[in-house]
């Protein structure tokens, strides 16, 4: 099938935190609607839409009841088919959160599934006996506590590896399957464009389920190494390719944590067999905890060397095999410029929002854009526990202060600032009126206190504003063929540099250098750029040639 994704820039937008048209404090499809103008000048292609469905909204639509309804809050089907008709006017095309690694427990399905052991549903999920009294192993879930829910009506147990309300779908049911590529072909006639498939390298468990390896005197353990990537995983992906991808013109993007190079050939292969692309973890992984219980819990920052290591190894690893994904930011991620930039003060603010832009936007991939990077909204920097909403940070912070005492409950609190999902979540800043815009009703989730001078209106009164640099970047692509298709090369000797990253980008006619200062100290760097070369984009407004300024970005064409 014809690739025309492969140029093609996302926008994700998470449907709570967008913009709220009757003033709920919820997010919702009509504000999306509205707002769908203001994407659609930003220059992207496609529109990543999270989870809309009816979920009774545990993990904030990650939970869903029925797949083929509008969760209340958001809309209606009417609001959706409406959505759909204006993104198309306008050229955009939607895709869709597809979460079938597991549903709400307020599913159909799983309604049915837990009446009785004979009913019709019953395997579509994983139930297995008790181990004498205990759980059928010693998995823990991603969301703390067990991955096992005992169900009094059947006296059996239930796998979750998420939140209890979250049961594990069995891949193993050829009725689970099919019943999932017809839902995902209605919404494909419906006419969207595509899906992101969450956790979807999950969803074949290995045989017997055996327990996972514990560490130190911890007693669950993580099942993340025995379900990511399962054995039948390429088969049911395979599947669902034939029942559903290969019969409309669509995208698709896993999502695969801890998906290596290796895997993420086979699923995001040219020949197109199974995913178009995947989601890859490993640059989200570079400033993690050296304690492996704490995980991503953590107060470091990743050094230059470890990011550049691991961005050049995909780009080199898939390059004429498979496709890249591109992201700093999503719904469950902080937010980049806190992350990996610096938003100590405005001007480094802009100027490291924009280099982390262009050290993304120039490599080859298709790259997603979450809601609010373009404009560089920051960390929410809560202080205390009941600022936060996430499910994960919450029960994560009970878990590991009151619990376990693996730490403080202020180093808790400083881990949640950098890494909890509600940096990302807080509301869209669109101006500087109450809640930026967002809603008049007091909203779901604070607002960022810095909405007053960070906020859409800012930027598209500025010319020199971090949208406007996004969108000269997705406009470059488009026209640029060497964005899509050039060879990725680090520059010579770039490989042990501790402040600057410089790469090349190359076609038979064309060469992009990409010349980045990491930090905020000015340096000095020859890359022997040719007299003839064009300036294509940076974000300070001359060029001093071989000194670099705080977090100067340049890209020079030859
Ligand atoms: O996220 C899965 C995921 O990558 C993380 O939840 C990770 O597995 C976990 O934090 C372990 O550290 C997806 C969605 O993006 C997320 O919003 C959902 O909560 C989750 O799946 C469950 O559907
Ligand atoms: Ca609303």
């Amino acid at each position: 099938m014809e690739k025309w994704w492969k140029n093609a820039v996302v926008y994700q937008v998470y449907p709570s935190s967008y913009q709220d048209s009757n003033n709920d404090g919820i997010g919702d499809l009509p504000g999306i609607t509205k707002r769908l103008d203001y994407i659609k000048k930003l220059g992207v292609d496609i529109v990543w839409l999270s989870p809309i469905y009816k979920s009774p909204q545990v993990d904030n639509g990650y939970d869903i009841s029925d797949y083929r309804a509008i969760n209340p809050d958001f809309g209606s089907m009417e609001d959706f088919d409406k959505l759909l008709g204006k993104a198309h006017d306008l050229g955009l095309k939607i895709m869709m959160d597809l979460v079938v690694n597991h549903t709400s427990d307020e599913n159909k399905w799983f309604e049915e599934s837990r009446k009785s052991k004979t009913n019709p549903y019953r395997d579509y999920y994983i139930w297995r006996d008790g181990n004498a009294g205990k759980s059928p192993n010693n998995w823990g879930s991603f969301f703390r506590g067990p991955a096992w829910k005992y169900d009094e009506q059947t006296g059996q147990y239930y796998l979750h590896l998420f939140a209890p309300q979250q049961p594990d779908l069995n891949w193993e049911n050829p009725n689970v399957r099919h019943s999932v590529y017809d839902m995902m072909n209605w919404w494909a006639s419906k006419g969207v464009d595509g899906f992101r498939m969450d956790v979807i390298n999950y969803i074949s468990k290995p045989e017997g389920l055996p327990d996972a390896q514990l560490q130190a005197d911890e007693e669950l353990g993580n099942p993340e190494p025995l379900v990511a990537n399962g054995h039948r995983v390429h088969e049911f992906l395979q599947e669902m390719n034939n029942k559903v991808m290969s019969k409309h013109r669509m995208v698709t993007v896993g999502e695969a944590p801890s998906v290596t190079t290796d895997e993420a050939i086979k699923y995001a292969g040219l020949d197109g067999k199974e995913l178009d692309m995947v989601f890859q973890f490993e640059h989200m992984g570079l400033d993690g905890n050296e304690n492996p219980v704490l995980g991503h819990w953590s107060d470091r920052k990743a050094s230059l060397k470890d990011l550049r290591s691991n961005l050049t190894k995909w780009q080199e690893a898939l390059e004429g095999k498979a496709w890249n994904s591109l992201y700093w930011n999503n719904h469950d991620q902080p937010r980049v410029v806190s992350r990996f930039g610096d938003d100590s003060n405005e001007e480094y603010r802009v100027l490291s929002a924009k280099m982390l832009a262009t050290m993304l936007h120039l490599q080859q991939g298709t790259p997603f854009i979450f809601e609010g990077e373009e404009i560089g909204m920051t960390n929410s920097y809560f202080k205390k526990l009941s600022d936060y909403v996430d499910l994960d940070s919450i029960n994560t912070y009970h878990q590991f202060v009151d619990k376990q005492h693996l730490v403080g409950s202020q180093t808790m609190l400083k881990y949640l600032a950098m890494h909890s999902r509600d940096n990302a979540r807080t509301p869209m800043q669109w101006n500087s009126t109450d809640n930026g815009g967002f809603s008049k009703h007091e909203p779901w989730e604070h607002v960022n206190p810095n909405y007053k001078h960070i906020n859409v209106k800012q930027s598209l009164d500025d010319p020199n504003s971090i949208f406007y640099y996004y969108q000269k970047l997705i406009r470059l692509r488009h026209e640029l063929p060497v964005i899509t298709d050039g060879k990725y090369r680090l520059v010579k000797g770039n490989e042990d540099d501790e402040a600057v990253y410089a790469y090349t980008r190359k076609d038979e006619n064309t060469t992009l250098l990409v010349i980045l200062n990491y930090t905020k100290t000015t340096l000095d760097r020859d890359y022997q750029v040719p007299d003839n070369a064009e300036l294509v984009i940076n974000n300070y407004p001359d060029d001093k040639g071989n000194t670099l300024r705080p977090y100067e970005a340049k890209v020079y064409k030859y």
